[in-house]
């Protein structure tokens, strides 16, 4: 079975493959392990760099010592560089400035390295010369997707292949040829569910990154390049972060500007329920279309996933055998 991993950059697509290869049992190859440390590593340097970057945009200054240490980041390469006593100076010297504080404590929306704070706060561990990336570190790490990478996983004696596709805007040009190319036994479209109203990085619309997801997510449902048969399966993924920009009175004032007719509350449960209908709704019913199961999620959650993915096999394996008449 052939499982087509779709969504806009950064809605947890990659995260979801490595969430089925730590259930199903699958080892990480010394390989692996070794680019996972210096994606791990370079989070440090590409997420402090953002970081500066936001400062920026909203006009806050660094504490002027720091002058010389936004210079010096500036030129580290998050993935050449090693994180040694001289560059750990730097860094930590940025970390504590009160305006980098400020962006990790009021904007994590905003952050591209979503987990910053968590890999500072593991910095110690991360940084010693015979460091081995825990399964938390490797589905917190960070790395954009390019081209497709496909996974095969033994699941109960049957094989899934799992494409991962990168999806930022030059990636998703390469989507319909991926489609054309495989044939696949279902797609889950994936959603990060707290991006609602995080600008759309490649700035392409005015619309937040989410409308863009939603877009997208349209033109799969009717795009007439997958078969009619093709369960696709919509996670509303990131639901932890999700509920927590839900709790802030910030974070929900800014659902209620972005959804004006939502009439819930601040409320993880209801703005989820929200969200499915809106993203459902572009489903027209009327062509018998693709059937779309909708499942809220945390791609970081291992137990909650060993139970969504058992119900989405279950029905896959189930609409298999409708489509072959055996069901
Ligand atoms: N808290 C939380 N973080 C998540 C969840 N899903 C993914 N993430 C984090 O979000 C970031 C982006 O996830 P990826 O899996 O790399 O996203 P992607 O869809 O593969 O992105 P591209 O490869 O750019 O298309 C990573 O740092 C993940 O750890 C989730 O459900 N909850
Ligand atoms: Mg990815």
């Amino acid at each position: 079975m052939k499982i087509l991993c779709l969504g806009v950059g950064g809605c947890g697509k990659t995260t979801f493959v490595k969430q089925m290869k730590i259930i199903h049992g699958v080892n990480w190859d010394p390989i692996e392990l070794q680019n996972f440390i210096k994606v791990i590593r370079g989070n440090y340097i590409s997420g402090l760099q953002d970081v500066i970057e936001i400062a920026k945009k909203l006009g806050k200054g660094l504490k002027a010592e720091n002058e010389d240490n936004i210079k010096q980041l500036k030129d580290y390469r998050a993935r050449n560089v090693e994180l040694g006593s001289d560059q750990l100076t730097v860094l930590r010297a940025l970390w504590v400035d009160p305006v980098v504080q400020e962006i990790i404590k009021e904007h994590p929306e905003k952050l591209t390295i979503t987990h910053l704070e968590y890999f500072w706060n593991n910095l110690d561990r991360i940084t010693q010369d015979d460091y081995s990336p825990s399964d938390e570190d490797i589905l917190r790490a960070r790395m954009r997707t390019a081209g497709a990478n496909s996974s095969s996983i033994c699941i109960e004696k049957k094989y899934f292949e799992f494409f991962d596709v990168g999806g930022q805007k030059p990636e998703r040009a390469k989507w319909q040829s991926i489609l054309e190319e495989h044939n696949f036994s279902a797609i889950i479209y994936f959603v990060a569910s707290d991006e609602y109203d995080v600008e759309d990085e490649e700035k392409e619309f005015d619309d937040s990154k989410m409308h863009i997801s939603r877009l997208i997510f349209s033109e799969i449902v009717s795009s007439g390049i997958i078969d009619l048969k093709i369960p696709i399966i919509l996670f509303l993924n990131r639901d932890d972060l999700f509920e927590e920009r839900m709790k802030d009175p910030k974070g929900f004032e800014s659902f209620k500007q972005t959804f004006p007719d939502y009439g819930g509350g601040a409320d993880k449960q209801q703005g989820l329920d929200y969200l499915k209908e809106w993203f459902t709704s572009v489903i027209n019913q009327e062509e018998k279309h693709n059937p779309v199961k909708v499942h809220y999620t945390c791609a970081l959650d291992t137990e909650s996933l060993v139970v969504v993915w058992r119900t989405v096999r279950e029905a896959l394996l189930k609409q298999t055998l409708d489509n072959l008449g055996l069901g």
